[in-house]
């Protein structure tokens, strides 16, 4: 052994070695079916620099410590010298186990006692001849979140070159989990269709079982073991009965297995009214003994194949599923009956607060749903079994691009809490729009609700610290497909962040942003910049362009909840009102003249938001009506400000594009053309946002844009203006989501061969970009095609996916070819042939000034 070649400064290399194949991956982001290589775990790994890598222990979650370690030996990126691999490999030894078995077989090695579970601890020999590497873990799962840490070791937080990362030996590692709980939902259907889901079918269901093929839900629990997540809820919250039958159990077991090795322990979405759906029983009330013995005989059915099932989450009394309200009980009577159950086997209830009445009236101004889960909650603190932990969306409503942290996590101090985020973009562009929600997030976290007058931010609260309660967590609305999981590349930094942050909320966004891209794209320095300043600005962006003030996402909130539709959330009994007028807009929540929502905080906070002069900028209008005269704190009057703030956002949305464009040379060309794609479309969405909002808060306040844009749009051509040939006027709803209401439409019936506008351009020669905005309504294809003087400049179809067969704000689409040269007396037409239900909408054309004359 002794005379073979040993490679120098292993040390060094060690980082070297670790950061070349970091390099090497810029260019391989592999488009196989369903694995992790289509996050952030990609091919090459280390195993060269490790050594050989052994488990102390036969535990499957070990064995994938080491298959993790090992699971590029073969990668082109490790060392192709032949000798020096063998020198490593007989030199080198990494061994994986928890802190117990590394102390008996490695009594010299300083493990800490009082590892946690979940916890990890890794540490080098520091010897240059016979190296050594320990990965000890509080449990086996902290061992395996040991692997994880130390492949992302080089990569993460990095601020310095890899060489100068401190020695494991001088340092070790040593990092443990700030909450028990750390689980994904799915919302995923029996059917295959997941609710809420932009990744495609489902990775779990499939023609009302378990599909056959599980390899992608063993990757899946990969993925998220890698960022420390440990539970997995795999249904929907709504229609969960069939989900407790026998034949569905045996399925169940079988996702459970797969997920297992990566230790995610499987929970599933029960309906409170099983008993009586699948059961056979008459009823389902909580307190009724033949119930309580269905449960429990239910709840050790499953424990007989699944001994380590994780548990139960409870949507009940809300959005029509059935709840402990049918009897007269109340929630703690449903999760207490679920929980005795569960008890002798260590599960748990996740019992989701989202229980409000959807059928309010909206002419009564002291009604607020935003009031729902405090009214409902707060009452029952300490009625809780323990091993209840209530589940609380992160806002009173349903995860808006921003609303206020829900007062719950201070209205609970004697029951176990958790914070539910939702990962899949439901009303946040859907992951058609980049956004980075981790800001979002750590703003929630990081919240000071100042219970009983002292610092209770909700990191705290949740990880059960401020109020000494011993479980709680994170869960996070994933609703991951078949589809690259998330459906789009850059959405898949949502996922790895919840994770980062379930694992310890004082990481930061920005640093998550860098992590996550030297990890998913490479370690570029201008790409990490670039990527991570792209995250961390979407988020603000998107806010800006769609609801700001606190009015929550002004979308269509009966419906897609994706393009805008302001009165969508009005006059309805849903509750998600804004309340706008002639006069003003808000939702007065204060103590004093409106709902009391306000009040339900604690005091400091109460007193915050009991008036427009304190209450922050940002959530003025969630808790204040307000004339659109009022000036906030920066001296702009709101309308002002929502003009200004719809024009910055639809520029930050085109920045997005520019920025990315930086990045062309350095990243795959195939991940590049698709961002760039779907960069391109966002920033069209976002004009669609931008004028929908400022022209219809234009119109019904009646005061104009001091900056003179709103209404005004030089270069815009009206599709209704034009020379119709086949063309037919309509007027389209919600009228904001048209430019000027309208737009025109061809009949295939009337029109067979197509239609076109026509316009003749009235401006200065010169060269120029030109938009056609359209509406690619869902059921066909159809085709575009424009031309100047009868020659043709660019053609397209309107194949992307999106919501809605009528023309409106989900469907309007941004078409814009560069660099056209145009003289006065040009005409310009575009001809568009309707294919099945897709009419070949048109709203307008818009001549900009091209790029290089700007
Ligand atoms: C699973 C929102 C969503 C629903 C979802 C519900 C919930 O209302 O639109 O699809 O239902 O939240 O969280 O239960």
């Amino acid at each position: 052994m002794r005379n073979r070649p040993v490679p120098q400064s292993r040390k060094f290399d060690f980082f070297k070695a670790i950061a070349c194949i970091a390099l090497f991956a810029a260019g391989a982001i592999a488009a196989r079916a369903q694995t992790a290589d289509q996050a952030w775990l990609r091919e090459p790994s280390h195993l060269v620099l490790f050594g050989k890598v052994i488990a102390l222990g036969n535990s499957p979650i070990e064995q994938s410590a080491v298959k993790e370690l090992s699971r590029s030996i073969s990668h082109p990126a490790s060392i192709k010298d032949a000798s020096m691999l063998r020198a490593w490999h007989e030199n080198w030894l990494t061994v994986i186990g928890t802190a117990e078995e590394v102390r008996k077989a490695y009594p010299h090695a300083p493990v800490p006692s009082g590892l946690a579970p979940g916890e990890y601890w890794i540490w080098s020999n520091g010897s240059n001849e016979h190296s050594l590497y320990v990965v000890a873990g509080g449990d086996e799962r902290g061992a395996l979140y040991g692997v994880f840490a130390l492949l992302r070791y080089p990569l993460s937080g990095m601020t310095s070159p890899p060489e100068k990362l401190p020695s494991l030996h001088a340092q070790p590692l040593r990092s443990r989990p700030a909450m028990p709980i750390r689980w994904t939902d799915e919302w995923d259907n029996a059917n295959g269709t997941v609710e809420r889901g932009y990744g495609g079918r489902s990775i779990f269901f499939e023609g009302g079982k378990v599909r056959d093929d599980l390899s992608a839900v063993g990757e899946y629990a990969r993925l998220l073991a890698s960022v420390g997540i440990n539970g997995c809820n795999v249904n929907n919250v709504n229609g969960a009965a069939p989900f407790l039958t026998p034949e569905m159990l045996q399925g169940l077991k079988r996702i459970a297995d797969a997920m297992r090795p990566w230790g995610v322990r499987l929970a599933i979405s029960v309906d409170i009214a099983s008993p009586q759906k699948i059961g056979g029983l008459k009823t389902f009330d909580p307190l009724d003994p033949a119930v309580q013995a269905w449960w429990a005989a239910k709840v050790d059915e499953i424990y007989a194949q699944i001994p380590d099932f994780a548990g139960f989450t409870v949507k009940a009394d809300s959005e029509g599923q059935a709840g402990p309200a049918s009897y007269g009980r109340s929630p703690a009577d449903a999760a207490n009956l679920l929980a005795h159950a569960l008890a002798p086997h260590g599960g748990v209830v996740l019992y989701r607060a989202f229980v409000y009445n959807n059928h309010l009236d909206y002419n009564d101004l002291k009604a607020d749903r935003a009031r729902a889960a405090y009214d409902i909650f707060h009452p029952l603190d300490g009625k809780f079994a323990a091993n209840v932990i209530v589940q609380i969306k992160y806002g009173p409503i349903d995860f808006q691009a921003r609303e206020p942290v829900s007062p719950l996590f201070a209205g609970l101090e004697k029951t176990n809490s958790a914070m539910e985020l939702q990962i899949t973009q439901e009303y946040t562009g859907q992951q058609r729009h980049l956004v980075y929600l981790a800001p979002m997030w750590k703003q929630i976290l990081d919240f000071d609700l100042r219970a009983d007058n002292r610092s209770t931010p909700v990191k705290e609260i949740i990880e059960g610290k401020s109020f000494h309660r011993p479980l709680g967590g994170m869960i996070g609305v994933s609703c991951v497909g078949r589809d690259g999981w998330l459906g789009a590349p850059l959405a898949m930094a949502n996922l790895y962040a919840f994770g980062r942050l379930a694992w310890d909320p004082y990481n930061l966004p920005e640093q998550i942003a860098e992590e996550w891209t030297r990890q998913t794209i490479n370690n570029d320095p201008h790409v990490v910049y670039v990527v991570a300043k792209m995250l961390m600005q979407s988020w603000p962006a998107y806010v800006d362009y769609t609801g700001p003030l606190g009015t929550q996402t002004l979308t269509d909130i009966t419906g897609s909840h994706y393009g805008p539709n302001i009165e969508a959330s009005e006059r309805n009994g849903w509750g998600q009102w804004h309340r706008d007028d002639a006069q003003g807009i808000g939702m007065d929540r204060s103590v004093a003249t409106g709902t009391g929502f306000a009040g339900q905080y604690p005091p400091e906070v109460a007193k915050m938001y009991e008036s427009p002069a304190t209450t922050p900028d940002d959530l003025l209008l969630f808790f204040h009506h307000v004339p659109y005269t009022y000036k906030l704190h920066s001296g702009e009057t709101v309308i002002q400000y929502f003009y200004d703030s719809h024009y910055q956002g639809a520029d930050e949305a085109a920045q997005l594009v520019a920025e990315w464009k930086t990045v062309r040379a350095m990243v795959d060309p195939k991940l590049y053309n698709d961002v760039l794609g779907r960069l391109e479309y966002q920033a069209g969405h976002a004009i669609v946002w931008r004028d929908a909002i400022v022209q219809y808060f234009l119109k019904e306040s009646g005061i104009p844009d001091a900056k003179g844009r709103a209404g005004h749009y030089p270069g815009r051509m009206e599709a209704e203006d034009a020379r119709l040939s086949g063309y037919k006027v309509i007027e389209v709803t919600p009228w904001e989501d048209a430019s000027g209401g309208k737009a025109v439409t061809c009949d295939a019936g009337s029109a067979p061969k197509g239609c076109s506008a026509e316009w003749t351009y009235a401006g200065k020669a010169g060269h120029f970009d030109i938009a056609v905005q359209y509406f690619d309504q869902q059921g066909g294809v159809a085709h575009f095609s424009l031309d100047v003087n009868g020659k043709a400049i660019a053609t397209w179809d309107a194949d992307a996916k999106l919501p809605s067969r009528r023309p409106n704000g989900d469907n309007s689409t941004r078409f814009t070819t560069s660099e056209v040269e145009l003289k006065p007396g040009d005409v310009l037409r575009v001809d568009g042939t309707p294919n099945a239900s897709d009419p070949a909408a048109l709203d307008y054309i818009e001549i900009e000034p091209a790029a290089s004359a700007r």
